[in-house]
This record gives C-alpha cells, sequence and structure tokens, in this order.
C-alpha cells in the first residue's frame, strides 16, 4: 500500500486542528507550514551533500576553485528567512546564526508571531553524514503592529505557541507541539508532504539509556558526577540495573531517539569555562525540545528547576540542560537538590576561594 493512502499529511491535520477553533484566523496554519516548506528544503540541500554545491560545518561562505559556496548552516539561515518573512504571520525572527533579530523587511505586512530557530543543529555532523536538525519555537508578538525588539523574544518557555524540530536522517521527520500533545511526520519524497506517521507520542517514564559528553566528566557539578556514576555502576550499584551510553553531538537526533524510545539527555552547567552556563541555547535549542518533551510526557530541566520557567536575560543565553524520561529527569533534580558532598562546602574549596574545585 503506498504510503499516503488513508495517511493524514500535515496540511491537512492542521486544518483539522483549527476546525476546533473556529475564530482562528488561519495565520498561525500558514506559518507552520511556511516552516515545514523551509525545512524540506533544508532536507533537500542535505541530502544532496556535496553533490549540491553547499558545504557542511559552521561558517559563512568560502571560496572552492573560483566559486564561492555557502555553508549549509548559513544556507539553512537564508532558507528560513526567506520562507517566512512574506507571510505576513511574523513580526521577526531570531536563530543562532545572526547576533540580532531579524527585521520583516517593510515591503511586506507584519503579523502576531515571532520565530525563533537553529536553522541547522548539530552541523559539525554534516561532514560526517551523520543526522542533523532545524529547531524551532514559535512565541507571540507583543505587538504586531511594530518592528520586533531583542525584548520581544525575551520570553520564558511557557509561553511558546507551538514547537517542533526537523531532523534529516535516513528519513525526514517533522515533529511538532501546538500545546496539546506531540505529532510526528514523515516527508514523502514522492508527494513532497510530511504524512502523519507518529501520531500522539509518549516518552515512556523509565529508560537505561543516558548520553552525555563523558570528556566534559571532570567540569561536571557533584550531582551530574554522582548520577552518571550511578548508570556507570550498573547492576551492582544503587541504580541495580545495567545502563547504555549514547552520544551523537547532535542534540536534535538524541531529541528524536529519546522521543521514540526513551532515554536521558544531558548538557550540564559545568566548570569547562567561567560562565558555568551551558552548552546549549535557551530560546532556540532549550525551549523548544522542552516543550516537546514536556507535551510527550517526559521533562526538561536545568538541573534545578524546569527550563520552560527560566526567564531569558538575552538572545542568545545559554544554559545547563537535562531532558527525556520523567524519572531519570526527577532524580536528576533531587540529586542537585540534596546536599552536596563536605568538600563542597569546604571554604578552601568554594567558588570564591583561590583553590575552587574545578
Ligand atoms: P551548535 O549550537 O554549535 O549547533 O552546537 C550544538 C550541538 O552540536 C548539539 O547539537 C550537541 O548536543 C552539542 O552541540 C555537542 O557538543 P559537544 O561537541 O561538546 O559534544
Amino acid at each position: 500500500m503506498p504510503l499516503t493512502q488513508h495517511r493524514t499529511t500535515l496540511t491537512q491535520f492542521l486544518i483539522e486542528e483549527r476546525r476546533r477553533y473556529p475564530h482562528a484566523s488561519g495565520d498561525f496554519n500558514s506559518l507552520i507550514l511556511s516552516v515545514a516548506l523551509a525545512c524540506k528544503s533544508i532536507a533537500r540541500s542535505v541530502a544532496f551533500g556535496a553533490l549540491g554545491g553547499v558545504l557542511g560545518n559552521a561558517g559563512g561562505a568560502i571560496n572552492v576553485q573560483g566559486e564561492t559556496q555557502k555553508k549549509l548552516d548559513v544556507l539553512s539561515n537564508d532558507v528560513f528567512l526567506r520562507f517566512n518573512e512574506w507571510g505576513g504571520h511574523l513580526a521577526g525572527m531570531a536563530s543562532e546564526e545572526m547576533e540580532d533579530p531579524y527585521q520583516i523587511p517593510d515591503h511586506y505586512p507584519k503579523g502576531k508571531y515571532l520565530l525563533v530557530f537553529d536553522p541547522l543543529d548539530g552541523s559539525s555532523n554534516i561532514d560526517v553524514n551523520v543526522s542533523v536538525g532545524s529547531i524551532f519555537s514559535v512565541l507571540r508578538a507583543p505587538d504586531s503592529t511594530r518592528a520586533a525588539t531583542q525584548q520581544d523574544f525575551l520570553q520564558p518557555g511557557t509561553e511558546q505557541v507551538a514547537a517542533g524540530y526537523a531532523v534529516y536522517g535516513p528519513t525526514t521527520m517533522l515533529v511538532l507541539t501546538v500545546g496539546n500533545g506531540v505529532n510526528g511526520f514523515t516527508l514523502d519524497p514522492n508527494l513532497g508532504e510530511f504524512i502523519l506517521t507518529h501520531p500522539a507520542l509518549q516518552i515512556p517514564p523509565d529508560t537505561h539509556e543516558f548520553a552525555i559528553n563523558a570528556s566534559n566528566s571532570r567540569f561536571w557539578e557533584a550531582p551530574v558526577k554522582r548520577y552518571v556514576d550511578e548508570c556507570l555502576a550498573g547492576k551492582t550499584g544503587p541504580r541495580d540495573k545495567d545502563f547504555n551510553m549514547r552520544w551523537i553531538a547532535s542534540m536534535v537526533a538524541e531529541a528524536h531517539r529519546i522521543l521514540m524510545r526513551g532515554g536521558v539527555f544531558l548538557y550540564p552547567r559545568d566548570t569547562k569555562d567561567t560562565s558555568k552556563q551551558g552548552r546549549l541555547r535557551l530560546l532556540y535549542e532549550a525551549n523548544p525540545i522542552g516543550f516537546v518533551m514536556e507535551q510527550a510526557g517526559g521533562r526538561v530541566s536545568t538541573g534545578r528547576q524546569s527550563v520552560l520557567e527560566v526567564r531569558p536575560s538575552s538572545l542568545h543565553q545559554r544554559i545547563g540542560l537535562v531532558f527525556g524520561s520523567k524519572n531519570e529527569v526527577d532524580r536528576i533534580e533531587r540529586y542537585h537538590h540534596e546536599p552536596q558532598p563536605v568538600e563542597m562546602h569546604n571554604p578552601l574549596f568554594n567558588e570564591r576561594s583561590l583553590f575552587h574545585a574545578v
């Protein structure tokens, strides 16, 4: 049976959702379809790889044999801007690739939403042909009659209207939440349509799989060390079960694995750099992935509190990030709130001391 028979397309799904809100203008659906179109275009560029005249890895345009080629993450950013600027649904956009918010050109109407995105997450994996993806978050614009300011984007994740990601792997999938569950759509390459293949996704609350970059272990804080040590101890330790470890270094791919079969992901704040903030970005990585996780019955945390409740202080703010199966995230949070080992409170080793623990 062809994939599309008796299957719901993304367009049909959105129209049926909208019927539940008779006063909805349809702007939101148009916006999501524009985002989906951008993802299809990026999927195509990713799939063509070196044959497509674009290059992987981070950076700007480079010169190859006299020809200027754009790197894929720069190109993906352009695709997001071009596909979403004209529709009249947005008051502005912000992205990992741009220092300041993008203003909707004057010749296009402005709208009531803000779009925030990481156009190509995990882009260092492009050169080695490993899954990458795009992450997006939709917020309400405080004022749709004027250009969006930085301040307009600084909303906690609880304010997200919709969020999701596309993963460019063996198949391209779009995963979307509009705040009432999570649905997964697979791109049918023949039809060029996303088809609902994974309705009402749910993350199992328990897992025996964790993902962390263990090369950072000397920089971890005590609760993270404790959690990982207990996982590694397996059946012979306090957890009384063996764990598997995974690390793709492409957060969107890790999030997708966790959504499909459970697991926990940690990129905690650590002492690797003096700011102790974590590596991943709050507005266009942690919040959208966190919204998806929570809508699928999982959890997202900084280690200490829900990520979604953090009030952002800047557009490109970094944050410690833990997400996935609920009971594991609860446990990691609990470890952060329990009293820390004695040496952590020794004034000789506290953060301001000459001998601070690293
Ligand atoms: P970018 O923000 O530079 O795209 O990096 C994000 C990311 O690639 C995540 O997808 C991934 O989880 C993480 O960085 C990998 O970091 P590391 O190289 O430290 O393991």
